[in-house]
């Protein structure tokens, strides 16, 4: 399939201490479909295969002291190394996934998607990874929140789920990724499914109407106005139509009465 806005296929390594966590986003759902549709491949890379140390070591104490391991240089650039010889593209984006990076939101996904077909993920353990190495192999640190995990597996995850269903044909129906929160910087409207009644709360009437403007309208209605009420500061990034803005207006004078 030929796509507008991307290379046809997404090529992701990632260079972990655990594959085998990594690798269940093959198993399960939008990734899982992805991977097996080879619209997106992924690929883990071991640093310990890498070690040349008698013991297969990976980390080592931090010079100076304090608390923890640090990972070596050597497995972990000898890893990124072979996972950039796998493709036979030359440009790759290697991302250190980091509590110092970036912080992540739709947009970078977005940005990796339309200008990057191959990406190197680098997930840290221990204490994380030798500075030497953020200078020589790394372009671009990126964190998943600020908050601590412990280690770069699980926030890889994320970013290959995220980017997963940004990639056409991943999804069932083409449109729903569009359709995504944040897609167009708002949150979405609420849903509902049957009963129509449940312990005396009804479905909203105009969702039963079969008029679809009408229910299209009402949606963009509610999805900026849980916007104001619940992230009021999306609307920093955002410019709103002239329409969006009455309707924002029309729900907020329903609120206030
Ligand atoms: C957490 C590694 C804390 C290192 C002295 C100097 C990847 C992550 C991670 C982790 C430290 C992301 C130290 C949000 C995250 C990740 C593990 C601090 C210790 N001591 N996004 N430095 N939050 N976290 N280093 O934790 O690998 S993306």
């Amino acid at each position: 399939m030929q796509r507008i806005d991307g290379p046809s296929v997404m090529r992701i390594d990632v260079v972990t201490l655990f594959p085998e966590m990594v690798e269940t986003v093959s198993r399960y759902g939008v990734t899982g479909r992805a991977i097996e549709r080879d619209i997106m491949q992924l690929a883990c890379w071991n640093p310990r295969d890498y070690s040349l140390d008698t013991y297969r070591a990976v980390d080592d104490r931090p010079f100076g002291g304090g608390p923890g391991m640090v990972m070596m240089v050597q497995p972990l650039r000898d890893a990124i190394e072979a996972a950039r010889q796998a493709a036979d593209v030359a440009e790759s984006r290697v991302i250190y996934l980091s509590p110092q990076g970036r912080r992540l939101d739709h947009s970078y996904i977005r940005e990796m998607v339309e200008q990057c077909g191959r990406l190197i993920l680098v997930a840290g353990r221990y204490e994380g990874i030798d500075e030497r190495l953020l200078e020589t192999e790394i372009d671009e640190e990126l964190s998943i929140g600020d908050f601590v995990l412990s280690g770069g597996e699980l926030a890889s995850m994320v970013v290959i789920d995220a980017l997963a269903r940004q990639l056409p044909g991943t999804l069932g129906h083409e449109e729903s990724s569009r359709q995504d929160s944040f897609s167009d910087g708002l949150l979405e409207y609420g849903q509902y499914t049957r009963p129509r009644e449940i312990d005396g709360m009804e479905v909203p009437e105009i969702l039963l109407s079969g008029n679809h403007e009408a229910i299209r309208v009402w949606r963009e209605k509610q999805a900026l106005g849980r916007t104001w009420l619940k992230r009021p500061e999306l609307f920093a990034g955002i410019e709103l139509t002239e329409q969006q803005r009455h309707l924002l207006d029309e729900f907020k004078k329903e609120y206030d009465s």
